[in-house]
């Protein structure tokens, strides 16, 4: 008696479920079947059937709980489960996680693949020509790129709990605030990297400085706790990322004078969904000063 099943490759060989797929054929087959069969006894077939079903589950929701990176050379997933939405993502990426927090928020079921930057699969470039994280994939093959655009896709498709607010003024001032915010982002880089290179950074500080008080300001004007009003809203998400990096990308001083804007972050610390996908800023300065040597460990701490 030969049950063809196996327990996949070294996790670094492909995403979960290339690994769940190689079920399928080899691997340590034999050695469980048998044990299974001893334990049973030849006699009864539906008891270590079950039993084998059992290990599978169980071996599946394991590996499928991996979040170690699909890297270069490992097998295409399969399609993605019908229910479910895909996002291929970087656990450390904060475009990634704008998308992960508006899936968390809105209660999506979803499945995560995490990509290898340094050594995508070419599987993935197929996908993405861009080659970047976050990316989404449907039940029927669709997938969608660039982390905004991701958003209010989801959004979309997923309309009970909006985030995007649904007044089409609201929702204009709440992307050309994005537009803003999108000039500010290099800067969060652009210092810590400029430090590393023992450069003087008070000039690129001052320009942070000016633009986050700009935001600032747009807290000050609109006399609301949250960037959409007073409660969380898309462009809180969309944000949040970069601020929750402040501290270990040594940015905190940045926000001195930004009383506002540092109550938002409080109030963002206190998000359900913020809660749950946070990391420490011990945890992003380890993976920061990986990805500054110039050898980024994205599954770091796994
Ligand atoms: N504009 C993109 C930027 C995404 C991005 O830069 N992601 C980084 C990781 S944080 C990435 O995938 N870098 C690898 C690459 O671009 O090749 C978005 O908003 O989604």
């Amino acid at each position: 008696m030969h049950y063809d099943y196996g327990v996949g490759q070294p996790l670094t060989q492909g995403p979960v479920f290339d690994q769940i797929q190689l079920f399928k054929s080899g691997g340590h087959s034999r050695f469980h079947t048998s044990a299974f069969f001893f334990y049973c006894g030849e006699s009864s077939r539906a008891v270590p059937s079950l039993l084998i079903a059992l290990f599978l589950q169980i071996h599946t929701v394991t590996m499928a709980s991996t979040q170690k990176c699909a890297v270069k050379g490992s097998c295409a997933p399969e399609a993605v489960p019908k229910g479910k939405i895909r996002i291929y993502s970087m656990r450390f990426c904060p475009y990634a996680q704008r998308t992960r927090l508006v899936l968390h928020a809105k209660g999506i079921e979803h499945e995560t693949i995490n990509i290898h930057l340094r050594s995508k699969p070419d599987w993935y470039l197929e996908k993405n020509p861009l080659g970047a994280v976050p990316a989404l994939e449907t039940p029927c093959g669709h997938v969608v790129y660039e982390s905004a655009i991701t958003c209010e896709y989801l959004d979309e498709l997923y309309p009970e709990k909006k985030l995007y607010p649904t007044d089409p003024f609201a929702k204009a001032q709440q992307k050309m605030l994005l537009e803003e915010y999108s000039k500010v982002i290099p800067l969060f880089y652009k210092i810590p990297m400029t430090k590393n290179e023992g450069q003087d950074v008070s000039a690129l500080e001052a320009e942070l400085k000016e633009k986050l008080s700009n935001l600032n300001k747009v807290l000050a004007n609109k006399k609301t706790k949250f960037f959409g009003g007073d409660s969380v809203s898309m462009i809180d998400y969309l944000m949040w990322p970069w601020f929750e990096r402040a501290e270990a990308w040594e940015l905190k001083h940045c926000l001195d004078a930004t009383p506002l804007l540092n109550n938002w972050i409080l109030q963002m610390k206190e998000d359900p969904t913020v809660k749950a996908l946070i990391l420490s800023s011990d945890i992003h300065k380890a993976f920061f000063s990986s990805y500054m040597g110039g050898n980024p460990n994205y599954d770091y701490g796994l």
